[in-house]
């Protein structure tokens, strides 16, 4: 009789941009026997969900927002824009797929439903939605930091009878607004992206903003042959520079504020506005996190270019941002701002005029009633935390991650969790996630996983598990890093405030190529902060 479980070296969560990669290593670089699963209909993570109109990488993309390890990727890829948009990441991640030969072990349209260790067999088992079992001694949770779609609770939302999209979870088939009277919620970069594109072609947009947003311009602009070719031909020297520099090949440019007057450091901010992408951020001055008044200067610089783009000043007024510059996600946009100076777009400020319930066709708010056909909801994410909590495994003596979480996300290294032995997350809660280059980022952790296990392979060892201690001492030093910028300062999902009751916890490693140094140094101690068994 056939063993009705299926057994694996390694089980991966997720065929994003990490669980990809992880798959091919582990199986074509390690030669271990992995499964990999995802809920989704193909492989893409994110970029196979977030399929809104206008939808694009948020932060320097091509050709440096994909994989670095192959020169051979690298040279038969060609980028067209340079802030990416969603169907090139997602045509790059499928050619990727194909490339290493990875979709025949992957498994789509599957929910891992449960997941629980054994510490007799040293194993992990999954359950499931269709009913299956399988075990493997390692669990790899690539499950995506953006993924768990954050729903407003409105009184009557449910009985809104028009279309319905969470951009999180846009349909494959084209949405159309032609003709219809469009309400968005929410302003972050997935509305900021989405606004101008829906404009075009609705027959009214009306925005609904809780908090207004810092957001620069993109720039986008098509690729040259010529750059193309020459970050092929320099890749090498590329590559070295984006491990040894949080994530991207440049160089941030280091200026002290102090050392400028007041006009010089406004025609540095000019020229990094007119630049566009994250420079004013990166490569201003150093220490807008971390210096009040300096922060202060930049948010006026922005606040200023806010009120010079849009063209009602009541309008404006009620876009002013008021956190600390950069203390939630930036955002990156493509006419964001203009997009208010069409007459057939609403803003509504939620701060003066709140929603207060939902109709079958509208959007009450206090002091008014907005009809709408479709209904847009850029509300984001659990952000980090809310995939693994969805998934709940079940760690040593039956522990839930839920009650393991309950009061604080502790992790070691980022990328294990004390009580849950073999089991290591990609981009999870006290990992520099979406601060670093997130396809980079999850090569790198990927690599050092497989080093660990091919650590325990060798020296005969059955389980890796992170020490209470350890896991203590990484979230203090988080923490800590945080508490010297100004992140903690605003409400973001950053410090999972976006969720109601969440903990409040700075959720990333603020220095990237710190962190990848850090786990190599782990490694080369001998695993200090892990304990092991032998094999069962
Ligand atoms: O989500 P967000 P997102 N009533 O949480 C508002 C990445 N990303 O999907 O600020 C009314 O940023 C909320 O208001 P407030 C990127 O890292 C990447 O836009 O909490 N409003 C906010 O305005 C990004 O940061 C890419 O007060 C409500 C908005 O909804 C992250 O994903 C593209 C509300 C949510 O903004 C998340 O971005 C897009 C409520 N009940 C995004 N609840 C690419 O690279 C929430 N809001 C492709």
């Amino acid at each position: 009789m056939t063993d009705p479980i299926q057994h694996y070296d390694a089980i991966i969560i997720g065929s994003g941009f990490s669980g990809l990669y992880a798959l091919h290593h582990l199986r074509d670089n390690l030669n271990l026997n992995v499964r990999a699963f995802d809920s989704a209909g193909g492989v893409g993570g994110t970029w196979w969900y977030n399929r809104y109109p206008g939808a694009r990488v948020d932060a320097p993309s091509s050709p440096f927002y994909a994989y670095t390890f192959s020169q051979a990727l690298v040279d038969e890829w060609r980028w067209n824009e340079t802030q990416t948009s969603q169907a090139d990441v997602l045509n790059y991640l499928e050619h990727f797929a194909e490339r290493f030969d990875l979709v025949k072990d992957i498994q789509f349209k599957t929910w891992v439903t449960d997941a629980q260790y054994d510490s007799i067999t040293q194993q992990w088992t999954i359950e499931t939605d269709g009913g299956e079992t399988a075990c493997a001694q390692f669990l790899i949770c690539a499950v995506g930091a953006l993924f768990v779609a954050n729903m407003p609770d409105y009184p009557g939302i449910e009985s809104f009878s028009g279309e319905c999209y969470h951009t999180g979870r846009w349909p494959h088939e084209p949405v159309s607004f032609e003709g219809k009277r469009v309400g968005v919620i929410g302003t972050g970069s997935s509305g900021i992206q989405s606004i101008p594109e829906i404009a075009k072609q609705a027959k009214h947009v009306t925005v609904f903003q809780r908090t207004p947003q810092y957001s620069l311009p993109a720039r986008n602009r098509p690729i040259s042959d010529t750059d193309l070719v020459q970050a092929r031909e320099q890749w090498d020297e590329l590559r070295q520079s984006m491990l040894h520099r949080g994530g991207w090949p440049h160089k941030t440019i280091r200026r002290n504020a102090a050392d400028y007057t007041a006009e010089a450091r406004q025609i540095i901010y000019e020229q990094l506005w007119e630049t566009g992408g994250i420079h004013l951020s990166i490569n201003s001055f150093s220490g807008v996190l971390v210096d009040k008044n300096l922060n202060n200067e930049v948010s006026e610089f922005v606040r200023e270019k806010i009120r010079n783009l849009v063209h009602d000043a009541t309008t404006a007024k009620k876009l002013l941002p008021e956190y600390h510059f950069g203390t939630k996600r930036l955002i990156l946009d493509n006419g964001y701002f203009e997009t208010y100076n069409r007459n057939n777009v609403t803003l509504v400020d939620l701060r003066e005029d709140p929603i207060q319930a939902f109709t079958p066709s509208s959007i009450q708010t206090q002091n008014d009633e907005h009809a709408v056909d479709i209904l847009v909801l850029a509300t984001g994410f659990d952000a980090v935390t809310g995939s693994m909590l969805n998934l709940n495994p079940k760690g040593r003596n039956g522990l839930r991650l839920k009650q393991k979480w309950d009061d604080q996300f502790e992790n070691y290294l980022g990328a294990t969790i004390a009580g849950f032995p073999n089991l290591f997350m990609i981009h999870g809660p006290g990992s520099p996630g979406v601060l670093y280059t997130m396809p980079l980022g999850g090569e790198r952790t990927a690599n050092w996983i497989g080093e660990t296990i091919q650590h325990l392979r060798a020296a005969g060892l059955g389980s890796i598990e992170a020490t209470d201690e350890a896991a203590q001492d990484w979230v203090n030093s988080i923490n800590e890093a945080a508490a010297q910028t100004l992140y903690p300062l605003t409400n973001s999902w950053y410090m999972g405030a976006n969720v109601p009751g969440k903990p409040r916890q700075f959720l990333a490693h603020l220095r990237g190529s710190q962190y990848f140094k850090q786990l190599e140094a782990v490694a080369a101690s001998g695993y200090s902060g892990f304990t092991f068994e032998p094999k069962t």
